[in-house]
């Protein structure tokens, strides 16, 4: 099973070199068939020249200028309209994310499970220097996603999580332009009938460079995408739904 993995960076001078280097590493460590597709929209640091500079000495690395508008979920949807693997993680460029929670959901997807999704609030996750103010935000925004689904998965909000192909097949057409898009996927993938399992990760604040994540723009878009998910869910009787499932399609008359 090839891996693809979606980087977006957006003035990332400070880390994608890292980033890229050591999800390289510990992939092919794995002996993982990998790809990794760095989307950047609009840079105006270093990032463009480094990436391409990465990519010229290794061709498991792709650097993609988004055709689309700028913003973090059209870059995202750029390389997932891209990825040439079996599966595919979106996965941040500052650091955050471990690359050894990468092998964790391959494994996971490897062994036959549609979506891996991590949770940094669970036994055996750790998170270092998260904002208080954002950490109380995400708490809040994820409590209240879990209310509504019942899903009982308490980070949904996060990006970093790896799909089986087919999956990303089934949540088209794709709505979200910006950050909001993390959560439009891992939720219609749910409600579409996909399996899921949810592992323990590592997350820590990025060092370098700044966060492009604006709440105060974010908030409204958040609620209408996980409003637009649960009305699919409730309303549509089952319309939208993996097509081996047996939905209402299959109603000839
Ligand atoms: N291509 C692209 N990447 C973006 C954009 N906005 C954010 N990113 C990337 O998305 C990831 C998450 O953004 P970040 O600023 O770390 O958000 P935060 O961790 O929530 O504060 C990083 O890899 C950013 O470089 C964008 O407009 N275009
Ligand atoms: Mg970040």
């Amino acid at each position: 099973m090839k891996l693809s993995v979606v980087i977006p960076a957006r003035n990332e001078e400070g880390s994608i070199a890292e980033t890229v280097a050591t999800v390289a590493a510990r992939l092919d460590e794995e002996g993982i068939d990998r790809e990794i597709i760095v989307v950047d929209d609009g840079s105006t640091d270093a990032t463009a020249e480094t990436v391409k500079a990465i990519a010229a000495q290794d061709p498991g690395v792709i650097y993609l200028r988004s055709p689309f508008r700028n913003g973090f979920g059209f870059a995202v949807r750029a390389g997932l309209e891209r990825f040439s693997g079996d599966a595919v993680a979106v996965m941040m460029a500052d650091l955050s994310d471990d690359p050894d929670d990468l092998v964790t959901y391959y494994r996971i997807l490897d062994s036959g499970v549609d979506c891996a999704f991590g949770s940094r609030f669970i036994k055996g996750s750790s998170v270092e220097d998260y904002p208080w103010f954002k950490l109380v935000i995400n708490r809040v925004v994820n409590f209240g996603i879990r209310v509504l689904f019942a899903h009982g998965y308490n980070d949904t909000t996060n990006a970093f999580k790896a799909y089986r192909r087919e999956v990303i097949e089934n949540v088209q057409p794709l709505l979200s332009h910006h950050f909001n898009l993390t959560v439009e996927l891992p939720l219609k993938a749910i409600v579409r009938g996909h399996s899921y399992e949810v592992t323990p990760i590592r997350w820590r604040n990025r060092k370098a460079g700044s966060s492009k994540l604006s709440l105060q723009e974010m908030g409204s878009r958040y609620l209408f995408i996980v409003l637009y998910v649960f009305f699919e869910h409730h309303l549509s009787r089952g319309d939208y739904r993996r097509p081996d499932e047996g939905s209402s399609d299959d109603i000839r008359n």
